[in-house]
C-alpha cells in the first residue's frame, strides 16, 4: 500500500449519526403512503442521493412511479422532517472519539476532508462546530453522481491536490465503499461486518483511534 496523506471521511453514520435521522424520515414518508420501511432495508439508502433514495422506497413500497413533480415534493417533505432535526444538533452530537482523532490529523502531516452525498452537509457541519475545519468539504451540492460512483472521493482529493492512491476514506455505507475502492483509494469501514464485507478494513467507531494507528490500517 502507498503512503497515506489524505484522510477523507464521509458525513453522515461516521462523524455524526445523522443516518438514523434519515432513516425516521424516510420511514415517516412510507407509513404515509401505507408501508413500513425497516432498518435493514435502510441500508439500501445509505450514501445514495435523496431522489435516488426515493426511487429504491418506491421499490420497497411497490408504489407506482409518479410524475417528477409528486417526486420533487415527496423528497422536499422528507427533506423537510430530516432538516427539523439537524437543525437542533450541537457539537455534543459529533459521534465518540471522532473530535480528538481530526485534531490528532490536524496536527499531523494528514491533510482531511469530507465526502459526503448530502445537499445538507454544511447545515450539519455548521451545526456541530466544525465549519471551516476541513481541508476540502465535496458534498452533494457539488457532484453530478452520488456514491457508489467514486466523483465525490475523486473531487476531494482533486481540491486537496493528493493523488487517489495516497487517500484512504472512512465510510458507513456499502455504496461508499464501493466509490472509495473505484476511486482507487483505501476504504475503511465504519460499523458492523455484515453491512461492510467489501471493505480492506472495518472499525467499530472511533473511540480508540488515533493517528499512530493508521499504519494499522494500511498493512
Ligand atoms: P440529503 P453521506 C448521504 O450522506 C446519506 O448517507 C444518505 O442516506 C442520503 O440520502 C444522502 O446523503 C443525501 O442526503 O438528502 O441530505 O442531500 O453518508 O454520503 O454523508
Ligand atoms: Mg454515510
Amino acid at each position: 500500500m502507498q503512503e497515506i496523506k489524505a484522510i477523507i471521511f464521509d458525513l453522515d453514520g461516521v462523524i455524526v449519526d445523522t443516518a438514523v435521522f434519515h432513516y425516521h424520515a424516510w420511514k415517516k414518508l412510507a407509513n404515509e403512503m401505507g408501508f413500513d420501511f425497516t432498518l435493514e432495508q435502510n441500508e439500501r439508502l445509505k450514501g445514495i442521493s435523496r431522489l435516488e433514495s426515493l426511487d429504491i422506497l418506491f421499490e420497497i413500497g411497490k408504489i407506482e412511479k409518479k410524475s417528477a413533480q409528486e417526486l420533487d415534493q415527496l423528497a422536499d417533505k422528507k427533506n423537510k422532517w430530516y432538516r427539523d432535526k439537524i437543525l437542533m444538533m450541537t457539537p455534543k452530537d459529533v459521534l465518540p472519539g471522532v473530535k480528538n482523532f481530526l485534531l490528532d490529523l490536524k496536527n499531523s502531516k494528514y491533510k482531511i476532508a469530507i465526502g459526503s452525498s448530502s445537499k445538507n452537509a454544511n447545515t450539519i457541519l455548521e451545526r456541530i462546530g466544525f465549519d471551516g475545519f476541513f481541508d476540502s468539504v465535496v458534498d452533494g451540492l457539488k457532484i453530478s453522481k452520488s456514491k457508489p460512483d467514486p466523483e465525490v472521493f475523486l473531487t476531494a482529493a482533486n481540491e486537496l491536490n493528493i493523488k487517489p492512491e495516497h487517500c484512504l476514506v472512512f465510510e458507513d455505507a456499502a455504496a461508499g465503499i464501493e466509490a472509495a475502492k473505484t476511486a482507487g483509494m483505501l476504504a475503511i469501514g465504519v460499523g458492523k461486518y455484515e453491512n461492510l464485507s467489501n471493505a480492506d478494513k472495518i472499525i467499530p467507531d472511533f473511540s480508540n483511534m488515533n493517528v499512530l494507528m493508521i499504519n494499522n490500517l494500511t498493512n
